[in-house]
């Protein structure tokens, strides 16, 4: 059965108000595959977003849907007692039939339904300050609304997926089998990578001393997954759930910089325009500590800088690991797709490493209290 078809069987299942009207692809994931659903009632109409969990990276699809039950219940309340919209600034999931949080369809694939929360924009990379200063504070206060959930009660979606280190032993071993022999026509970005193999431990070290507290993070901060009020620009929520789990905080810093303060976007075919901009790092961390300062430690704030390093160096590896390995992980639309990607990202890490002293200032103009 086609996927349109089985997804229209799913629909079916959900708690969903009317009857479907119109199923349609949306949004630009890398991972899962998502569609808009309009139904249609005697009076009026619901939109939905349905998605088919992608079980090769989530293999155990119904922890995710557990995590992600649990957080957006904790935020609804954080919400609540805040006197906000719960149907706009947290999204809800909507069950199935028999209350369960996802469908299993005949092929065992997972489908799960939130609400579409009307009226909203999102962007694809950093574009006015405001956007930036607005994506900054809802990851900023996604994090600070999760600071006091239980981060033990968290399952670890896809275990290891912030490990830098181990994210390098993957590059490393592929670089070595060179699966699909395309080694040979990228030595450069291959030896970009190695020389900076020694400072990739810094956040998994500092989680293992307790230098670094662990947190309940997102782990997927992209500004695509905020939403902005179509009509007032305030940021509204973020979404994209699937690998929130136990953390650490200069990863999700670091994939925002790394995400929106691009000068391009991250399949930029033209890697010499690659780079950071420091105008956007400024509105982005001013609008993270604005809403984070209160709950974020001395050593996390003196290291945002080298999350957005460190980060950008892991998702190159990832990249470039998946372009060596024949592209079996990330959607791609050419061949050279994750090659793009990856020297994009490299260009992003030469350009952090330039302007590093400038961002360091920015962040204790904006962080708490005196900084070294
Ligand atoms: C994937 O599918 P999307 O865009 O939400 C990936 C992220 C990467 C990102 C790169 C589960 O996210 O880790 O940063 O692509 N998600 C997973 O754009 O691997
Ligand atoms: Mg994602």
């Amino acid at each position: 059965m086609s996927a349109p078809l089985k997804l229209f069987e799913a629909c079916q299942l959900f708690t969903f108000e009317g009857i479907v009207r119109k199923i349609q692809p949306f949004g630009n994931g890398h991972i899962n595959d998502t569609y808009r659903v309009d139904t249609i009632t005697p009076a009026d109409g619901h939109t939905y977003v349905v998605q088919r969990i992608n079980q090769h990276v989530f293999t155990k699809p119904w922890q995710v849907m557990e995590n992600m039950a649990a957080v957006t219940a904790h935020i609804a309340g954080k919400v609540k007692e805040a006197g906000g919209d719960v149907s706009r600034e947290v999204l809800t999931i909507v069950p199935t039939k028999d209350g369960a949080h996802f469908v299993i369809d005949e092929d065992g694939n997972y489908w799960r339904a939130c609400r579409l929360i009307s009226g909203t924009v999102t962007y694809e990379t950093g574009e006015h300050p405001q956007v930036m200063y607005e994506a900054g504070w809802a990851f900023g206060r996604f994090l600070a609304q999760l600071d006091d959930f239980p981060v033990s009660q968290l399952h670890e979606t896809i275990p290891d997926f912030h490990n830098t280190p181990r994210r390098l032993m993957q590059f490393e071993q592929v670089v070595s089998t060179d699966p699909v022999q395309r080694a040979g026509a990228v030595q450069a970005e291959i030896q970009f990578m190695l020389a900076r193999a020694n400072d990739c431990g810094g956040a998994v070290d500092g989680l293992a001393s307790g230098k670094l507290p662990l947190r309940v993070t997102h782990n997927d901060t992209k500004i695509n997954n905020v939403l902005l009020d179509e009509r007032s620009g305030k940021s509204l929520c973020v979404i994209d759930l699937d690998t929130v789990m136990p953390g650490c905080v200069l990863y999700d810093f670091g994939d925002l910089i790394r995400s929106a303060a691009s000068l391009t976007e991250e399949d930029e075919p033209e890697a010499e325009q690659a780079g950071i901009s420091v105008a956007g790092f400024e509105h982005l961390a001013r609008g993270y500590l604005a809403a984070a300062n209160d709950i974020l430690t001395d050593d996390e704030v003196n290291q945002l800088v080298y999350g957005a390093w460190l980060i950008t160096y892991e998702q190159a590896l990832r990249f470039l690991a998946d372009y060596l390995n024949g592209d079996c992980y990330y959607k791609i639309q050419h061949s050279h797709h994750n090659l793009d990607r990856a020297r994009v990202q490299i260009g992003l890490v030469r350009s952090i490493e330039n302007h590093w002293d400038e961002l360091q200032k920015i962040i204790h103009k904006y962080g708490p209290g005196d900084k070294e």
